[in-house]
């Protein structure tokens, strides 16, 4: 039997689960269940990353021990994924004593081959902050990038692994292979952090205790990725004796993960591997954010939608097709409830569910639910037959692409051929005369036959509601297999229908919307996110405030400067005329997030140069800094800065100024 292994990211542990989380876990999902069906030996793997200052710090606030406070989150996680239907065959917690393990081995591993050294941590360190920076993240006088202080040499004790032995082998996996999907990604990968000369990873820290002791000097905690990133094989049973799997299931067939943790998949996997002399995954899968009015959607920022409320609400299985419909590999996808009830509307209630209850309804109408097995066929069968019977080759393809959104389209466009059908062979006029009867019974299979398909096709997407659909047209599950999805003809001749409940009821979207919006802001923390206040400037008077000219501006252009990771270049429309501003927002906006809108430019700053590039001007924007205790790793810092440009309203026309 052929094997398929696929995993999600392990998500961190530190608020409840929410819509993005929920996108990359029913993604795995649908296609685990899809490999299943195909007949794979399928291993599926999700799990939670528990270790780190921010749990510790978590746990502290709420006055229990981090064990506990993750034990708590993690049973949200779970029931979530009971209620999404997902259909995981394991879950890990780098808590498990089995990973705890095998992680101590897999370090020393790596020290023992000279790959992790011990060295030390040289930053800048802001007292008041209490925050290591490096020189390149100091602010343009050499201070502190949130306080704006005055910051000191201080060195810290860490290991290193270390990464440029691995450059070389990295790029060609990006740049050579069908590893990265998709594969457009990998020249900024390479320009970005390949060319520039890979820095070695910190990968221990003593700054805080909440985490997997370092077996020779138990003083460090192994740092966040060889502990979170070794997930994937110890849960196989690497260095363990928890499982056996590892010779089945390794390598992976896809890693799925969001485009926030790519760079460490794509790059600092592969190299632990090599140190490791593993074989490489085959696949990693790298789609958008869902963001919700423009801005990501995460924890802190209070903007989360609760997959279980509209699920409740909708059930699960559309919200499952919403998320997966709308969200095209690598691309973000803005969530809505106007755009979500739309859908459900448009797709599952009219197109999917108008054809199930109107051909059910007509065979019961006109045959009393048992076709007759006359029949007779007309050239205008043929159209949909065949596409019927072409559609799981191309489900194949889309689904080896890891490209779910086109899957659903291409399976959506036999169902409205379907519906077109229906207009086309006019069924009830059919019904008017008895003398039409084989006709009628042919028109009314071959719309029952194209359900079946489409149904089989969709039941890895939404796996409680198709088995309705199945119930309602006569087809027992053992015909509606992948097998069967490739054949037109398997339903019984004489198949009896029954009509049954409405699967996917019309949304009042107006009232609904209303009232979505009304719960979203209910569930919404009361209070501001959190974030690191930065100390009020000393006063000035108006008169020094007169002299900063502010305008409304609308970018025309934007385009990344070339060898700077941070720059963008941007022409604007300042209502004189265009100017060319330069800006260090790279790192948060893509151009295509900021072409054609309206921001608030400083108009009178005098010209400078940013990487040999003139700059007229500045962007306002906000900074958001965070202490957390995730993800990035070099700075020996758990500061987080988010830079939030202000757009403005459309209707302010360019040139206006700011007073
Ligand atoms: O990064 N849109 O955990 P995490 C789409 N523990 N997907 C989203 C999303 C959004 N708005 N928000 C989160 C970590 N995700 C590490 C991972 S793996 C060895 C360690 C999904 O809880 C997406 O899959 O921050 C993203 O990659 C992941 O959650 C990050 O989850």
């Amino acid at each position: 039997m052929p094997k398929f292994y696929i995993t999600t990211p392990i998500y961190y542990p530190s608020g409840n689960p929410h819509i993005g989380h929920c996108y990359t876990t029913v993604a795995c999902d649908s296609i685990a269940r899809y490999r299943r069906m195909q007949g794979y030996d399928v291993m599926f793997l999700t799990g939670t990353d528990e270790h780190g200052q921010k749990i510790e710090q978590k746990a502290a606030e709420a006055g229990v021990t981090p064990q506990q406070y993750v034990d708590g989150i993690v049973a949200i996680f779970k029931d979530l994924w009971k209620y999404m239907n997902i259909s995981y065959d394991r879950y890990i917690r780098t808590t498990d004593d089995y990973h705890v393990k095998s992680v101590q081995g897999i370090f020393k591993a790596l020290y023992d081959k000279g790959y992790i050294y011990k060295g030390e941590y040289t930053g800048k360190y802001c007292t008041p902050c209490e925050s290591f920076w490096t020189q390149t993240q100091l602010d343009e006088n050499g201070c502190c990038p949130e306080c704006h202080r005055e910051v000191k040499d201080a060195k810290e004790e860490a290991y290193f692994f270390k990464m440029s032995p691995f450059a070389d082998r990295i790029e060609k996996l990006l740049t050579e292979t069908d590893f990265l999907c998709p594969k457009t990604r990998a020249t900024e990968l390479v320009n970005n952090f390949i060319r520039p000369g890979l820095e070695d990873l910190c990968v221990s820290r003593t700054s805080f205790k909440w985490g997997i002791p370092v077996t020779f000097d138990p003083d460090h905690v192994v740092y966040v990725w060889v502990d979170a990133l070794s997930n994937y094989i110890t849960a196989l049973g690497y260095g363990n004796d928890a499982y056996n799997d590892y010779d089945k299931f390794w390598p992976a067939d896809v890693h799925m993960v969001a485009k926030d943790i790519m760079r460490f998949h794509a790059i600092i996997w592969p190299a632990i591997l090599m140190a490791l002399e593993l074989p490489l995954p085959k696949h990693l899968a790298v789609h958008g954010w869902i963001t919700f009015n423009g801005a990501k959607m995460s924890k802190s920022i209070g903007n989360v939608v609760d997959p279980k409320l509209l699920g409740e609400r909708y059930g699960a299985d559309a919200i499952r097709y919403h998320i997966l419909r709308e969200m095209a590999l690598g691309a973000d996808s803005d969530f809505s409830n106007e755009i979500m009830i739309n859908r459900i509307n448009t797709d599952l209630a009219n197109s999917l569910g108008n054809l199930v209850s109107r051909t059910v309804a007509m065979a019961d109408k006109y045959f009393g639910g048992t076709l007759p097995t006359d029949r007779q066929a007309e050239p205008i069968d043929e159209e949909l037959i065949s596409m019927a019977k072409a559609l799981r080759d191309k489900v194949d393809a889309r689904m080896d692409a890891v490209t779910l959104n086109l899957a659903l389209i291409d399976i959506f466009d036999v169902i409205s051929r379907a519906n077109k059908y229906i207009d086309e062979t006019q069924p009830w006029i059919l019904g008017r005369d008895s003398a039409n009867s084989a006709r009628l019974a042919s028109v009314l299979y071959d719309l029952l036959e194209t359900i079946r398909i489409t149904t089989t096709l969709l039941s890895p997407f939404m796996p409680t509601t198709m088995p309705k659909i199945w119930e309602q047209i006569g087809a027992s599950a053992d015909i509606c297999t992948y097998e069967d999805a490739g054949r037109f003809g398997v339903l019984p001749a004489d198949v009896t229908v029954h009509k049954g409940e409405i699967i996917f009821p019309r949304i009042d979207a107006e009232k609904e919307i209303d009232e979505l919006n009304e719960l979203i802001r209910a569930s919404a923390p009361k209070t501001e996110p959190e974030i690191d206040l930065v100390p009020l400037s000393d006063l000035i008077g108006i008169e020094d405030f007169g002299k900063v000219d502010m305008r409304i501006a609308q970018i025309k252009e934007c385009e990344k400067v070339k060898k700077s990771k941070k720059l963008l270049r941007l022409i604007l429309n300042d209502g004189f005329g265009e100017r060319q501003v330069v800006s260090g927002i790279a790192q948060w906006y893509s151009p295509e997030d900021l072409i054609g809108k309206k921001i608030i430019l400083v108009a009178n700053l005098k010209p400078a140069k940013l990487c040999g590039v003139e700059s007229n001007g500045m962007i306002v924007a906000a900074s958001v800094v965070r202490t957390t205790g995730s993800a990035d790793t070099n700075n020996g810092t758990a500061a987080e800065e988010e830079v939030k440009v202000l757009f403005v309203d459309d209707s302010i026309p360019c040139g206006a100024k700011l007073s």
